[in-house]
């Protein structure tokens, strides 16, 4: 049927609203609507075009969503090749190359354009009289593959240009690539199809691009950032900086990480600035890249074999490398979980050397299927554990068996159980095994919890080991003759360790709860319980019913602190810390670390506490006790008989307290 007037220019409008949106969306980065909405207009513009055909335009939205499968890719000759880019991977080279910038140019500090380094597959677009009429790949930079069907599916393409001043033909170059969290959300739809999961945005992208079937492309949340043009019909600006913000007028995705900087100076600092933020963008880089800034100085200093001369990628380190599997081995943690490591051929990866990565739990082992023997993909991104990604299955070698996780504790043999609702097993054998026994003491001996400094992996392991110590009340028993006679144990080593055990005694109640390493019990939950209870004794009287009373405790920790406290081990270690001198200010219900960067000075005798127990209890709250009075001093605590600390204080007009102000100060 055709199309009347109110019709079309329903069409018209409808295209326009939805174009709008998918700008504000896909290129600004700031919705307009609801997806419910904007899905509702799609769909009567679908409808509207389905009712009348010749309505169709190229440049509709509707034609995002992949036609009829390809028999195979045309291929596509690049009027102007594809280049690459040089690399540098060291500062010095990075120097080198702004020198021959400066030389070439023959000007002292030069003009650069800055922009991100993309890990994605290099494209380029063809618009003509503003219409996106082809798309193709890189290939060898000479040729590439027609893939215009899939990009026309790419939801920030724009198919038709916005905007003024727009050339009778441009073509542009950019990067196809996942964003992080719809990579997320990827593989969360591919598991939950039971579908193979991608091993990084980039393989993703690089498949979806290259599918035959556009209509599988459509469903993969692909986006473009524009790095260049290598054509066009108009007059442009004279500067890549400017050139990406009228890429940008049209329509047309580009980095807004962008930046203009001046010499080597700026170009490190760039770098610098861009590594710091490299794992919270929104998109993998592997680097960032540099341009001289000035078109027409791009030209003047041309290009070297198949690279320009004017741009260079500096590499940041890789943040995933291939290694293989020397064994899977299988750590027993503080609470007796069991976790499956990877033991590594040694690789350098995200600017270490990583001979271990973890394989998380049963499950990830069995949905990854690491064996010992394979090549895998290890990737370490900041400061998280290096992990292992993925196998590559055509390197297996065929003698590779599956992975078995043991069915008893690898360490000291207890039954192992899979609790409910949990993906990971567990040793059962609590503080008789070895190794949660070593976990216990490592965590009870951690800066957060007791900070007994020097009491490391390899003297707990030889303190377990040699049965000297079982649990963390047996450290307060040590004297320096057995320690200085373990091997490799020199005396001096022996009196700082006793030392740092001494200094442990005087801690603060959320520091003893925390360390004592219950279940689900961390540092937060601990300064919870410790503002609660004001003491010990009260948490270890209170009832299931009475923990819940706690605003932050719900029935997971409530159940975990009862199971603690109900196994007379664990009392009569408790027991034994407090005989053996560990002891902490009670009655003062506090938050550590309120008092940090504060000095005190404390003089006189005070009503309750002891110089010793107010001494505890400032620095339980990061703050600092001084012997003197001077310009430093935040707070002098005066007491009766207060002296001339308290006549100095005076002088210098450092604040006077008393016990109670003090108190009030500890209770914030
Ligand atoms: C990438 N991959 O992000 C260039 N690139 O410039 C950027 N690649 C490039 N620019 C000229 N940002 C040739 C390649």
């Amino acid at each position: 049927m055709a199309a009347c007037r109110a019709e079309e220019a329903r069409v018209i409008a409808l295209r326009a609203e939805i174009e709008r949106h998918n700008r504000a969306y896909y290129v600004l980065d700031q919705p307009t609507i609801p997806d419910a909405e904007y899905d509702k207009l799609f769909l009567e513009l679908q409808r509207l075009e389905a009712d009348h055909r010749e309505l169709v335009t190229p440049d509709s939205p509707t034609q995002r969503v992949g036609g009829t499968p390809l028999p195979g890719f045309a291929q596509v000759h690049h009027g102007v090749p594809m280049l690459s880019l040089n690399n540098a991977f060291a500062e010095e080279e990075a120097a080198a190359f702004d020198r021959r910038c400066r030389e070439g140019l023959g000007v002292t500090e030069v003009d650069y354009a800055v922009e991100p380094k993309y890990d994605g597959l290099a494209i380029t677009l063809i618009y003509e009289q503003g219409l996106f009429v082809q798309g193709a790949t890189r290939g060898d930079g000479t040729t590439g593959e027609d893939v215009t069907q899939n990009l026309r599916t790419v939801r920030n393409i724009p198919l038709r240009l916005l905007g003024t001043g727009i050339p009778d033909r441009l073509e542009v170059r950019g990067e196809v690539l996942i964003l992080r969290r719809d990579f997320e959300r990827l593989n969360a739809q591919q598991r939950a199809l039971s579908a193979k999961e991608f091993v990084n945005p980039r393989n993703a992208a690089a498949g979806s691009l290259r599918q035959l079937d556009a209509r599988i492309t459509a469903q993969r949340p692909l986006r473009f950032f524009a790095y260049g043009v290598a054509q066009v019909s108009h007059e442009m600006p004279g500067t890549q900086a400017e050139l990406m913000n009228r890429l940008l007028a049209w329509g047309i995705p580009v980095a807004r990480e962008r930046d203009r900087v001046a010499g080597l100076a700026g170009l490190l600092g760039y770098y610098a600035r861009m590594g710091k933020a490299r794992d919270n963008l929104p998109y993998d880089i592997d680097g960032v890249v540099f341009k001289v800034n000035s078109l027409a100085d791009q030209e003047r200093l041309g290009f070297v074999s198949r690279a320009p001369r004017f741009a260079i990628a500096h590499k940041f380190p890789a943040q995933e490398a291939t290694t293989t599997v020397l064994a899977i081995e299988v750590q027993v943690g503080r609470t007796g979980a069991l976790t499956p490591v990877a033991r590594l051929e040694p690789v350098f990866v995200g600017g270490v050397t990583v001979t271990n990565a973890t394989l998380h739990n049963e499950d990830e082992v069995r949905r990854k299927d690491v064996r010992v023997g394979d090549t895998v993909i290890v990737r370490r991104a900041g400061d998280v554990i290096p992990e292992v990604v993925a196998v590559v299955p055509e390197r297996r070698p065929i003698f590779a068996q599956e992975f078995i996780m043991p069915k008893t504790c690898p360490v000291c043999s207890s039954q192992v159980e899979k609790p409910e609702d949990e993906v990971i097993l567990r040793c059962t054998g609590g503080l008789y095994c070895p190794a949660q026994r070593k976990r216990a003491l490592l965590h009870f001996a951690s800066r957060r919890a007791l900070d007994i400094e020097g009491l490391g992996e390899k003297l707990v392991d030889q303190l377990v080991d040699s049965e000297l110590v079982a649990t963390p009340a047996d450290l307060y028993r040590l004297d320096l003759a057995t320690l200085a006679a373990l091997p490799r144990m020199a005396e001096k080593s022996a009196a700082n360790l006793l030392e740092a055990i001494e200094h442990s005694k005087q801690t603060s109640l959320p520091r003893f709860i925390y360390a004592l390493g219950i279940r689900n019990v961390g540092e937060a939950t601990a300064k919870d319980l410790a503002r609660h209870f004001a003491s010990l004794d009260a948490l270890l009287a209170a009832e299931e019913e009475r923990l819940m009373a706690v605003p932050e405790v719900g029935p997971v920790v409530a159940a975990s602190l009862c199971r603690f406290f109900a196994e007379p081990h664990n009392l009569a270690v408790i027991a034994q810390l407090r005989e053996r001198g560990v002891h902490w200010l009670e009655g003062v219900a506090s938050l550590p670390g309120t008092l940090a960067g504060k000095t005190f000075v404390l003089t006189g005798t005070l009503p309750t506490l002891t110089r010793e127990a107010a001494k505890a209890a400032i620095e339980a709250q990061g703050g600092r006790v001084a012997g003197s009075v001077s310009q430093k001093t935040d707070y002098v605590v005066a007491g009766s008989d207060a002296g001339s600390k308290l006549e100095k204080a005076q002088q210098l007009g450092v604040a006077i307290i008393d016990q109670d102000q003090l108190l009030e100060f500890l209770k914030k």
